[in-house]
């Protein structure tokens, strides 16, 4: 038992959608880590003799938390620790690893798409026995108990080597060194047909995919070079970096342009793909055709079926309420339920859980199934794969298709990356404060319906989420969204999302930013944008 000197810096912030975010060197502070771990562990319940899986995503101080983990859940009581190699596991490895061993729960060292190295984040995230995110009640806990706490338990015992698959002993702990992506390419081989899509990449099909320095690139490596058989270098940037190569592992159209212009070229690779810091995104783009994560969520909704781990139809959909409604449209056409939640995966597990949905998905480029509770970023890339073989036509064919029978939702995602955070604070409660007044507004050619502030009422727990985003909702179906980041670590990130419909497929070969264009700039307008934050324009668009 070791005491916590009073300097002790005490959490200043619940760990919100994805964990606790911050800067490396507030984690570096003296017993940080160990104020947080302690907490999560202090609020468990039940925990002794059983199994603790602890990963991260190769990020800078990934190592150093994992030797503090370990001897921490030996000291706690833990049993059996999992630890995979190299202290690396993607975060939807580390949730089939929770269910697959039946663990207890899991610790996974990640601050996902934020960059990595000295000066850049680190993040602990903690998952439950059903592989997928804490939740609120208990993260909240967790908070609570980090702002009392004054001791700590952990044990003096030498450092696990975490590069070779071995097993050995911590106190009366056993610890374990696994091979995690075997694990993992032996449940995608349940789900997809890996024979058609060797055949495809026999055939001459060229892809490439960029795994960012993080932590997909073994994955990558194993699945589609050497069993799958894509050509040697179709993995990008396969070894994972302590510092991501000095990039953002983000796969958006900003840290992801290298890729993007690669698919745009005309004689580029037929299909491009990339995933984020820790393995739970997916970037997809044919070629000359970048596929929206929202429209990639409804195509997968609509061909789920043609892979064998799908072939028998899927429950229900749900998706985060910024997410398009174009998968509104597939679940319609299927007659199958469609959920909205609020923003975070946290919420799909209950529903997953419960078995109502099979899909599910967020317009930020997260994709994933009941297969795990996290979302995957190689499996979104896998069913593609599956489609693409099976259909034989190419991704451009497919969207346009999609579009001919269900029609496109025009969409884009407009952040304003690290404003003052009381600026943005403030622009939320001026526009919440005027919604009432938004209601049956008529501003040029667009007549606003509705304007709300989204709540969630869980279907499954009972539990309600408040606040959640405010929506204006127009007449013809068009849509805008505003909601402060959670997982931003300097400032506040504002994300208005922007979408339209259209039926009229004459319509469809409108650019997007175009086809929104009196959206944009009534989305600057209405909130006030550059008199709250000082901005004329977003400083990332996808
Ligand atoms: C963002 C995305 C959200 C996603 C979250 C975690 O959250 O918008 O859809 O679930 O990141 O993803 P926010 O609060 O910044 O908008 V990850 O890849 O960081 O685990
Ligand atoms: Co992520």
């Amino acid at each position: 038992m070791v005491s916590l000197v009073s300097t002790t810096p005490y959490q200043d912030q619940a760990p919100g959608t994805s964990g606790l975010r911050k800067r490396v060197s507030v984690f570096q502070q003296r017993h940080y880590v160990e104020t947080f771990i302690q907490s999560i562990f202090d609020v468990l319940d039940g925990f002794a003799g059983e199994t603790l899986v602890v990963g991260g995503d190769g990020r800078y101080f990934n190592r150093e938390v994992i030797q503090i983990v370990v001897k921490m859940a030996a000291a706690n009581g833990f049993g059996r620790v999992l630890i995979g190699r190299g202290g690396l596991l993607s975060t939807p490895a580390a949730s089939q690893i929770i269910r697959k061993t039946k663990a207890f729960g899991g610790i996974i060292l990640s601050a996902s798409h934020n960059p990595g190295g000295p000066e850049g984040d680190f993040g602990i995230k903690y998952n439950a026995g059903n592989g997928g995110p804490a939740p609120e009640k208990l993260t909240d806990a967790i908070f609570a108990r980090s702002k009392i706490i004054n001791q700590f338990r952990t044990i003096a015992a030498d450092d696990i080597d975490l590069d070779h698959l071995a097993v050995s002993q911590i106190g009366g702990m056993r610890v374990e060194i696994i091979d995690s992506v075997a694990d993992y390419q032996k449940l995608m081989q349940s789900l997809f047909d890996f024979d058609r899509i060797g055949a495809l990449f026999r055939s001459g099909f060229a892809m490439k995919f960029d795994a960012m320095s993080a932590v997909t690139g073994p994955y990558g490596k194993v699945i589609l070079e050497d069993v799958l058989g894509a050509k040697a270098g179709t993995v990008l940037n396969g070894v994972p970096l302590a510092d991501f190569g000095g990039h953002h592992p983000d796969p958006n159209l900003v840290h992801a342009k290298f890729i993007y212009d690669l698919a745009m070229r005309a004689d580029g690779p037929d299909f491009c793909a990339a995933s984020d810091g820790d393995g739970d995104r997916n970037l997809i783009i044919g070629r000359k055709q970048f596929v929206t994560p929202s429209d990639s969520l409804a195509l997968l909704a609509a061909n789920a079926h043609l892979a064998p781990g799908y072939a028998k139809g899927l429950a229900g959909v749900a998706r985060s309420m910024p997410t398009s409604a174009a998968v509104d449209r597939v679940a319609h056409k299927l007659g199958i339920p469609l959920y909205e939640t609020p923003t975070g995966w946290k919420f799909f597990g209950n529903l997953m859980d419960a078995g109502l949905v099979t899909l599910c998905g967020e317009e930020s480029a997260g994709t994933g199934s009941n297969h795990v509770r996290e979302k995957d970023g190689l499996w979104a890339i896998l069913l593609w794969l599956n489609i693409l073989a099976v259909r034989q036509q190419s991704v451009a064919e497919i969207v346009r298709e999609h579009w001919a029978v269900y029609g496109r939702n025009f969409y884009a995602r407009h952040d304003y990356e690290e404003v003052n955070a009381d600026g943005a604070a403030a622009l939320i409660k001026a526009l919440r404060d005027d919604l009432p007044n938004l209601k049956g507004k008529k501003l040029g050619a667009l007549h606003i319906q509705d304007a709300d502030d989204f709540a969630y009422h869980d279907p499954v727990d009972g539990s309600n989420s408040e606040r959640q985003g405010l929506r204006i909702l127009f007449e013809d179906g068009s849509r805008l969204v505003y909601r402060l980041s959670g997982t931003g670590t300097s400032g506040a990130t504002l994300r208005v999302y922007l979408e339209r419909f259209a039926q009229d497929v004459s319509q469809h070969g409108l650019e997007t930013q175009s086809a929104l264009a009196d959206l944009i700039q009534l989305s600057r307008d209405l909130a006030r944008i550059e008199y709250f934050t000082q901005r004329q324009a977003p400083s990332v668009i996808t």
